[in-house]
């Protein structure tokens, strides 16, 4: 693209994606979650360009476009819409937003259930806000990015990814309370354990699986909840009672869902006991519990995710794993004692390859910071 042979960038921001320990599908079930940004991350390099209103965003290693700020649409190219809907809800909060030229580059794999959306959508709004000195509050940005997902991409997801990637904390994880928006950061040793990622490279696009579905299904179990117990507004205000109260009057998988979010919202504030009193045991058991739900009831799993979850399970120094992220694939997240982290990661492959014929994707992360000017 032509900016490119003068691109004096004013601002570079560096946008990452997360983990979440746990607490799956409970954040649009108002319910609690404990995600956490890790190194991982999208760089944006931003200047203006006096245009008025032209746009031209360049991904490095992949293509670029151009945009008129007054003739924003959903376009055809699913990438371009994450740019796009944080454009239509900036352009709803402010006209302060004028031509710019930008950067975009990755270091965190797409389509691996770290939320390479939410560093997308909510990395940018960061960016415009300082750039054009808007004045938008962190929490302002997570939620428009929130919004842009919604609106442009299609995913009705919650608002999980975008607070972790925006207000993330090195050495901890959020305890969020997605009804309130009221979060703590806890802070995580789990020391002489490392957290590993092994990436299934199994792609799921959220808005065309069973996202959606699930939500609805959800809301089916509320709905059908109400009829005995009128107060409560959404699954996290529904108990093990009132569910087996209602039984008979949904069917086994809106049954089956329910049933997941009500213990995993339990499981993640075991988990933040286990940490606060560096219970590594309970850690990792509430790791695999939390998997078993997912697979077994919520049904968001897939062969490969179930594959290394068990494979984890034969090893003695792994504390506990579980698919993390939306679902369908992406990457398990794996509590591993620091002397037998290569073995573990030699081992997968190399069964992973024998079954699938996929080559493992295995990493470290840790607990980082939030996004940031660098
Ligand atoms: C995706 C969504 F974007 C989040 O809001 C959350 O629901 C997650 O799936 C599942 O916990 O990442």
């Amino acid at each position: 693209m032509q900016f490119l042979e003068n691109f004096k960038p004013e601002l570079t921001i560096a946008s990452p994606g997360r983990i979440n320990f746990i607490g799956e599908h409970t954040d649009y079930n108002m319910g609690y979650v404990l995600p956490t940004a890790i190194g991982n991350k999208i760089t944006f390099k931003l200047q203006k360009n006096g245009s008025g209103d032209v746009c031209n965003i360049y991904s490095v290693g992949y293509e670029g476009f151009s945009l008129n700020l007054n003739n924003i649409s959903i376009s055809a190219t699913e990438w371009e819409n994450y740019v796009l809907g944080v454009l239509n809800e900036l352009s709803k909060l402010t006209d302060k937003v004028k031509g710019f030229d930008c950067t975009i580059e990755s270091d965190l794999p797409l389509g691996s259930g770290l939320s390479s959306s939410a560093a997308m959508e909510c990395g940018l709004a960061y960016g415009l806000n300082e750039l054009f000195d808007l004045g938008l509050s962190k929490i302002t940005i997570v939620e428009l990015s929130q919004r842009a997902e919604h609106s442009y991409v299609g995913t009705q997801c919650g608002i999980m990814d975008q607070f972790a990637s925006v207000m993330s904390k090195e050495g901890n994880v959020i305890l969020l309370d997605c009804e309130s928006l009221a979060y703590q950061h806890i802070p995580i040793d789990i020391y002489p354990y490392k957290i590993i990622m092994l990436n299934t490279k199994v792609e799921h696009t959220l808005a065309s699986s069973e996202y959606n579905t699930r939500k609805q299904e959800c809301e089916e179990g509320v709905a059908t909840m109400k009829k005995r117990n009128p107060h409560i507004k959404s699954l996290r205000d529904a108990t093990r009672d009132m569910l087996e109260a209602s039984k008979n009057e949904m069917t086994q998988t809106v049954y089956n869902r329910c049933s997941f979010i009500i213990d995993e919202n339990k499981r993640v504030l075991e988990m933040v006991e286990a940490f606060k009193k560096k219970d590594l045991k309970a850690i990792g058991n509430l790791l695999y519990k939390a998997h078993h739900g997912i697979s077994k009831l919520y049904e968001v799993s897939c062969p490969e995710s179930d594959f290394l979850v068990d494979f984890a399970k034969t090893n003695a120094e792994v504390l506990g794993a579980r698919q993390t992220g939306g679902g369908f694939g992406g990457c398990t997240l794996n509590i591993v004692h620091e002397d037998a982290v290569e073995d573990f990661r030699k081992e997968a492959t190399n069964a992973y390859k024998k079954t699938f014929n996929i080559d493992l994707e295995a990493f470290e992360v840790q607990p980082s910071g939030g996004t940031s000017i660098i």
